[in-house]
């Protein structure tokens, strides 16, 4: 069984920022500097959310009733999301982080050609 150890460490890392971003326009409607704080846990989990991305389709394929089960109450506790919605966000967080993950990938290979 492949766990969802990495799909987790994703779906936080995108719902920090996320949150990060909805905090910081929910307190004046605009981000700037002094937001920036709000963006501290988004930065401290990423490392761990791209690192093993790349197993992340076998966890989910793989998923276990109680493995959704875990992940839902994860996301329900530790960001304070209701439960009709919280599948929802899980999909849609795992959805921008391989989009934001493929995007880094191929800006990765632009930069590394222009210096070759
Ligand atoms: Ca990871
Ligand atoms: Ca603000």
């Amino acid at each position: 069984m492949a766990g969802i150890k990495e799909t987790k460490e994703l779906v936080t890392c995108i719902l920090d920022f996320m949150e990060g971003i909805a905090v910081s326009l929910d307190n004046d409607g605009e981000i700037t500097w002094t937001d920036a704080i709000n963006f501290v846990s988004a930065l401290k989990s990423m490392p761990r959310a791209f690192d093993g991305i790349s197993e992340i389709p076998t966890e989910v394929g793989d998923l276990t009733e109680n493995e959704v089960k875990e992940l839902v109450e994860y996301v329900m506790e530790e960001f304070d999301i209701p439960q009709d919605q919280v599948e929802n966000m899980i999909e849609r967080a795992l959805g921008i982080g391989f989009a934001v993950y493929d995007y880094v990938v191929d800006l990765q290979n632009i930069f590394s050609q222009e210096v070759t």
